[in-house]
């Protein structure tokens, strides 16, 4: 039987400025599938649109193909991803379908069009519409009616016929995630082998990551939850082990990483989900992010006999007064007791910090270092603090600090904000000796060597590429 010829062409675009510089080596370390799009693309598949999926940051090179394939099915719509920091990406991309296929309609969806919205449509006119929010019903419903039906579909931001930009209004959340089907792997060339989890995050590869929840009910300064919002929606234990299942039986995968901003918020579907993967002795292993407050130590127990690999926790800093300000619920004792919970309960534990919050001094990034090095964590990751569009912090980044705007290099690799007080050098020194100091540490290099057997593939990923990861842990983050 012939395949119908796609409705639209979705594609993930990426960190141009990346791409140019040694920080490509971070498509190295990991490679993740995106998972919105492959989401969009079974939802339209299961109402009879059929869709292609291009992933550039698998496909850095792939522009050619992607015109070619363009000009030879003639989709009416060509549909972008991805965050901030690959926004500008997308918009070459757009531009140069449009110039290859004249009349082709290009939509945008993700959270960095959910955030600004109608700044969007007013600066870039090669955008026709967006997308705000949950994704699949919205563009589903533009697919079947047309651009000039959109003022009926809530979820759009489109223009009148004034050239003004209207947004609709928030669309209906769906109000079962079971209901949605698996994310079409089988649109992504050359998965699961080409994607790759972070280095030394998995025992086992293949792997794969899975996002099995929506939403967040906290409100912390620094994060964008512009697409999901604080509500919390999930799929049930019996849906996420159906998912992993098929995952495990069709690719062979092995061990998953749960991206879900709260992955425990709900105790009952994880403690469900485990006794079945405990009950069918599922060879997998799997590693999630959790809040402090949302894990005990029975459930920790259960979820290691499940096969929990690793634990990462947002630590963001030690300092307890500036945690205060940018966190709710923030208690740096009650999450130091955690982690050694966690530790004792077998579960690795990775923490995820911040450098350069507004408000962050010399002092508080001592605090942040004494602390975390106080603590039995087996990895850690420094990101350099980025206001985001769609985070409270946005607005008054200005007024807090120094904030170059530049999307393409907002990819929390170089501190395009330098609160009051510090200098960007100043920071980048700071940052290049947290870092140090943690690499000198024995029970870093234990942590490392432990991995020889715990990840051969990891040592073996490292070793491949030995010359890269060096010259960017060297020079890399300076970019
Ligand atoms: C997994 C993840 C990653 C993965 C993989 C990303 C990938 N390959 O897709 C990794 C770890 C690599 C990563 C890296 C980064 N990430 Co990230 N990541 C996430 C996370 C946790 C889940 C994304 C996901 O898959 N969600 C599930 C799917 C179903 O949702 P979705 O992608 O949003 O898609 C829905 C809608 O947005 C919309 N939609 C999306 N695309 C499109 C396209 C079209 C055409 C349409 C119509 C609709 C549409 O419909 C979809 C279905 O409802 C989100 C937070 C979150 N909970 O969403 C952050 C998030 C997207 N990441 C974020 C950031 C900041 C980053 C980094 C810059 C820094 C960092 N945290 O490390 C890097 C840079 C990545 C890059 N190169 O651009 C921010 C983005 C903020 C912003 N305005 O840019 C988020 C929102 C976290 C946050 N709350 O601040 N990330
Ligand atoms: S940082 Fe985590 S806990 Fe805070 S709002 Fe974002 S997703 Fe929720």
């Amino acid at each position: 039987m012939q395949e119908a010829s796609p409705a639209i062409f979705l594609v993930q675009p990426v960190v141009e400025s990346a791409l140019r510089t040694r920080r490509n080596v971070s498509r190295l370390f990991s490679l993740m599938p995106p998972l919105g799009l492959v989401g969009i693309a079974a939802y339209l598949k299961e109402r009879g649109i059929e869709s292609r999926v291009f992933d550039f940051n698998a496909d850095p090179d792939a522009l050619p193909e992607l015109l070619e394939l363009l000009a030879r099915e003639k989709p009416r719509w060509l549909g972008l991803g991805g965050a901030t920091s690959t926004f500008n990406g997308g918009l070459r991309i757009a531009r140069a379908a449009k110039q290859r296929l004249p009349g082709l309609q290009v939509v945008f969806g993700g959270p960095h069009v959910s955030a600004l919205r109608e700044e969007i449509l007013q600066r870039f006119p090669e955008i026709d519409v967006l997308v705000v929010g949950e994704g699949e019903e919205t563009i589903c419903r533009l697919l079947e009616s047309g651009l000039a039906k959109a003022a009926e579909i809530p979820g759009l931001v489109f223009r009148e016929a004034n050239g003004e930009p209207r947004f609709t209004g928030y669309p209906e959340l769906l109000p079962d995630l079971d209901r949605l089907p698996f994310p079409a792997y089988d649109k992504l060339r050359g998965f699961p082998e080409r994607y790759r989890l972070p280095l030394f995050s998995y025992p086992r590869p293949p792997g794969a990551s899975i996002v099995s929840s929506r939403g967040c009910p906290y409100a912390c300064s620094y994060c964008d939850r512009s697409v999901f919002r604080r509500t919390f929606r999930y799929n049930s234990a019996d849906y996420l082990y159906r998912h992993m299942l098929f995952l495990h039986e069709r690719y062979g995968i092995r061990h998953f990483a749960f991206y879900d901003d709260q992955f425990t918020f709900n105790r009952e579907r994880v403690v469900a989900l485990c006794e079945k993967l405990v009950a069918d002795r599922l060879p997998i292993t799997f590693s999630c992010a959790v809040r402090a407050e949302h894990v005990d130590d029975e459930l920790m127990r259960l979820m290691r006999k499940a096969g929990c690999w690793t634990m990462s926790l947002g630590i963001e800093t030690g300092d307890p007064q500036l945690l205060a300000r940018h966190r709710s619920n923030s208690d740096i004792a009650m999450l130091a007791d955690q982690i050694h919970r966690i530790r004792r309960a077998d579960i690795q534990v990775k923490g995820l910090l911040m450098l350069g919050l507004p408000g962050e001094t010399e002092q508080s990034i001592e605090r942040s270092r004494k602390y975390v090095f106080s603590l039995p964590i087996d990895e850690f990751s420094l990101a350099k603090f980025t206001p985001f569009p769609g985070a409270p912090l946005y607005s008054e980044a200005r007024r807090l600090g120094e904030f170059d705007e530049d999307w393409d290099r907002m990819d929390c690799m170089s501190f395009q904000f330098v609160p009051e007080g510090l200098t960007r050098e100043g920071l980048q020194k700071l940052f290049d000796r947290f870092y140090r100091m943690h690499f000198r540490r024995p029970r870093v290099w234990a942590h490392y060597l432990r991995m020889v057997w715990r990840s051969p593939d990891s040592w073996r990923r490292f070793f491949r590429h030995g010359r890269e990861f060096l010259c960017f842990a060297w020079r890399g983050s300076r970019d």
